[in-house]
């Protein structure tokens, strides 16, 4: 976009006058904030109504991104970097006497996620506009985001997220493409005009859903696609049916607050009513969109597929089902045809405590004609599979059974393509969790490694590494990420190693000086910085992690002159409020953290930094900061990551067992340059299978565990009590789950390593270089570029296709 910053000037102080009717010095950063946001709006508008009005007239084919969840981050730099007015704007207000950065902070973080998978859906709408690919969002307007986390005494507490408080300047209301969801009543057959019976549906309760548009800004290539999140609202001509308050607070209650219970599924009825919520207005609005051509129903899947991520939007499938069969009078065969090929499912989790399924009755109440559907998708599939694969393995995969309705299989049968999302992941999905279906359906089975948009997180967070890599190897990697690779050429050059040290160190001196202000932590920036970012969740071994801290403040306590490498371990990471024992090690660790870091022995060798409340924005802070990178969950356990993808891009080390994404990020970065340690998914599995794991004969048999472990209970690590024995009991008495001990010796190994290797300057220099250039593989727009290719089969809509030279790197 071609703006000066003289014109720039003019203009934003033109519209700041006119939204505020006064002058712009006598302003705040939130009202400059909102002033600047509704300009960029404007600014873009015309390419949003252009890239929309292209879509449908050249009649392309459109992905459709179902997601019960999106984690966009703060929106104003990106938009102005993908606008390509990032410098212009800052010059501009620089000039105006306005503090850039102070602006940048005011905009409220929309926190619409629990953590990876809504962010993944966040980085791929980048991509998917970045690419110029005819794709759209679909999901929730929350009223009220994700909790924001306060630590209390060392426990967490949960205060609402009221992050619409001042507006938001990205979000276009559009009443006028409302549609109405219908709940409960009953359904009966009534005669159409054809003279056919018809399910009609009485007595339903009907809610508006209202679409908020969002415009998602491609990287300096003119396209804007749409998010579109729902709100829901009383229908107009239904307000006289609302008498109470009570009633009236049912309705707005379904797109009132996220589920902060990410990966523990509970069958709570509000949960099912968002999800149907969402999928039947997002499907009805396709459909109404679709109507607008004058494409026959069999084009259908030519010109639309629907990606269902995780099985939140599932429901989807009969619902799709429903609106074809019963609105459009399509025939069973029919509308099957065209669901399945339209529809697309990726699987986010292998936890069995994170499936989905509905009890009957609750589905059938508030879903009825739904539920039909779902009923006869199961017989069919079952009367046609029952011959081919005997009653055991179908029965197996019915979606319906034991009093339930099982979403996973729903969106399986119901789908041309299963992804899981990464290589390991997809394997296990393959050959464990979901071997009854790959048997059945082995052609539906894909790997789609996840990804992370560099823009956001090379580009916005780290602008002076951007700027030595630009320095180094041109810009061309800001859109073919592939080429991050000749950055390897600077391996051997002192003066970028150099170079490449002293931005970490400033990044490490923005980071300490956070940590400063909020917490009034004192952190030596010539530390080592280790960091463990993402949600609080066992199976993430944040505890192992924990482990090795103590193991580090015994060995101190021991001997206080012990010479040993300063490190701060960081911690970043919300646990579900009802999650009892993911607080509890929240409370450990800030209990540690006041121990060590008040400890006159311990000093700048050892400190404990657990920030609250972990998101976007400060994972854009601590990120480029951080030089160890913690991906430590025990193998099999965790679908992917991408917060190990995200520091490394950064030049963090990592130090990992083989699982998720690790696995290729090894593969690319070559063993040599990360810390690999633990048992594999085969030892773990084998373990398991064979009960022969016994925590006890470890903590008895090894005294340098045992004295860690014991801390836990003796009273050296103060007012944890009950926590304390809470998890030295989980882990020597109930047979620690995840293999903590197990993989203690070899993880404090790996650790001892990252400490030699980190007296050597030059040498680890090249090491996090290495890691840099390794990065560009998961930069989400390859991930994207399969998904378009292989799943969704749709093209980019770009004139001048700036990504000649697209995956020329497998992955
Ligand atoms: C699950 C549930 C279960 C029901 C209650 C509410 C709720 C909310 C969110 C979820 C999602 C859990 C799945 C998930 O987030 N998986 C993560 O997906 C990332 C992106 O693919 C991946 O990198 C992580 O490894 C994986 O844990």
């Amino acid at each position: 976009m071609n703006l000066t910053a003289n014109q720039f000037k003019k203009d934003f102080g033109q519209m700041f006058e006119n939204l505020y009717a006064f002058d712009i010095k006598n302003s705040t950063p939130i009202q400059q904030y909102t002033a600047l946001g509704n300009y960029l709006r404007i600014l873009y508008s015309d390419d949003w109504n252009k890239t929309n009005k292209k879509y449908l007239g050249d009649q392309v084919k459109q992905v459709y991104y179902f997601s019960i969840e999106f984690l966009p981050g703060r929106m104003l730099k990106s938009n102005l970097l993908n606008l390509g007015i990032l410098d212009t704007v800052r010059v501009g207000l620089n000039d105006m006497g306005l503090d850039f950065d102070n602006i940048v902070k005011s905009e409220a973080d929309p926190a619409l996620g629990n953590g990876g998978l809504g962010r993944l859906a966040s980085c791929f709408m980048d991509s998917i506009a970045s690419l110029g690919l005819p794709g759209n969002g679909n999901g929730i307007r929350y009223r009220y985001g994700l909790f924001q986390q306060k630590f209390v005494n060392g426990y967490q507490v949960e205060l609402p997220d009221n992050w619409l408080r001042n507006g938001n300047v990205w979000e276009v209301r559009k009443e006028n493409k409302s549609v109405i969801v219908r709940f409960g009543g009953q359904v009966g057959l009534v005669k159409g005009a054809n003279g056919n019976l018809r399910p009609t549906y009485f007595n339903t309760q009907n809610i508006l859903a209202v679409p908020y548009d969002t415009g998602m800004v491609g990287y300096q290539n003119d396209v804007v696609n749409n998010l579109r999140l729902w709100s829901a609202e009383i229908p107009p001509e239904e307000e006289i049916h609302y008498h109470t308050i009570a009633e009236r607070e049912q309705v707005n209650k379904i797109t009132e607050v996220l589920y902060p219970d990410d990966s523990n599924y509970e069958g709570q009825i509000l949960r099912l009513r968002q999800e149907y919520f969402f999928t039947s207005a997002g499907i009805q609005s396709i459909v109404h969109y679709y109507k607008q051509t004058d494409l026959t129903w069999q084009n259908f899947p030519n010109k639309i597929a629907i990606h269902i991520n995780d099985t939140h939007p599932s429901l989807a499938i009969p619902e799709l089902m429903r609106v074809l069969l019963d609105e459009e009078d399509l025939s069973w065969e029919q509308a099957w045809e065209i669901t399945k090929k339209t529809m697309s499912y990726t699987n986010h989790t292998v936890l069995q405590e994170a499936m989905e399924k509905w009890p009957i009755d609750m589905l059938k109440d508030l879903l009825p004609r739904v539920y039909q559907v779902i009923e006869e998708i199961n017989r069919r599939h079952i009367d046609k599979k029952l011959p081919l694969y005997g009653s055991d393995l179908t029965y197996r995969t019915a979606i319906i059974a034991d009093g339930y309705v099982k979403m996973a299989h729903l969106a399986i049968i119901g789908s041309h393509s299963v992804n899981g999302v990464a290589k390991l992941h997809t394997e296990i999905l393959m050959h464990d969790v979901l071997n009854d279906f790959y048997q059945m359906y082995p052609a539906k089975f894909n790997n789609k490694t996840n990804g992370i948009t560099q823009r956001r997180w090379l580009h916005l967070a780290n602008e002076e590494l951007t700027s030595l890599i630009d320095d180094k190897i041109g810009i061309d990697w800001k859109t073919n990420p592939a080429e991050l690779k000749l950055f390897k050429a600077y391996i051997t050059d002192q003066a970028t190693l150099k170079k490449l040290g002293e931005i970490k160190l400033k990044n490490k001196e923005k980071f300490a000086a956070y940590v400063k202000n909020e917490m009034s932590i004192d952190i030596n920036p010539e530390a080592l910085f280790d960091v463990q970012i993402k949600r609080l969740h066992a199976y993430k071994r944040q505890l192992l992690n924990v482990l090795h801290i103590i193991d580090r403040y015994v060995q101190i306590k021991e001997d206080p002159s012990l010479s040993i490498q300063p490190r701060v371990f960081i911690f970043g990471a919300k646990a579900a409020p009802s999650y009892a024992y993911a607080k509890q090690i929240i409370k450990l660790i800030n209990a540690l953290a006041k121990l060590v870091n008040n400890d006159k022995d311990v000093g700048d060798k050892l400190k404990v930094v657990f920030v609250e409340n972990y998101g976007v924005s400060l994972a854009e802070l601590i990120i480029p900061a951080a030089e160890v990178s913690e991906q430590i969950s025990l193998a099999g356990k965790e679908a992917s990551g991408t917060s190990n993808m995200k520091l490394m891009l950064n030049g963090a080390l990592t130090i990992a067992t083989l699982d998720g994404a690790n696995v290729e990020i090894r593969d690319f970065v070559g063993e040599e340059n990360l810390f690999l340690f633990g048992l594999n998914d085969q030892e773990v599995q084998t373990f398991n299978e064979n009960g022969s794991y016994h925590p006890r004969e470890i903590y008895a048999a090894n005294p340098r565990l045992e004295k860690v472990l014991n801390t836990l209970i003796d009273g050296t690590i103060p007012d944890i009590e009950t926590e304390g024995r809470a998890i030295f009991d989980s882990l020597v008495y109930h047979n620690d789950e995840y293999f903590l001990l197990k993989d203690f010796d070899s993880y404090i190994e790996s650790q001892e390593e990252i400490d030699q290797l980190y007296k050597n300057k030059t040498k680890w220099n090249q090491k996090s270089l290495i890691n840099i250039a390794s990065s560009g593989p998961f930069s989400a727009d390859f991930t994207i570029q399969r998904y378009a290719e292989e799943i969704w089969k749709i093209d980019s809509q770009l004139v001048h296709l700036h990504h000649k030279t697209f995956l020329t790197e497998p992955i």
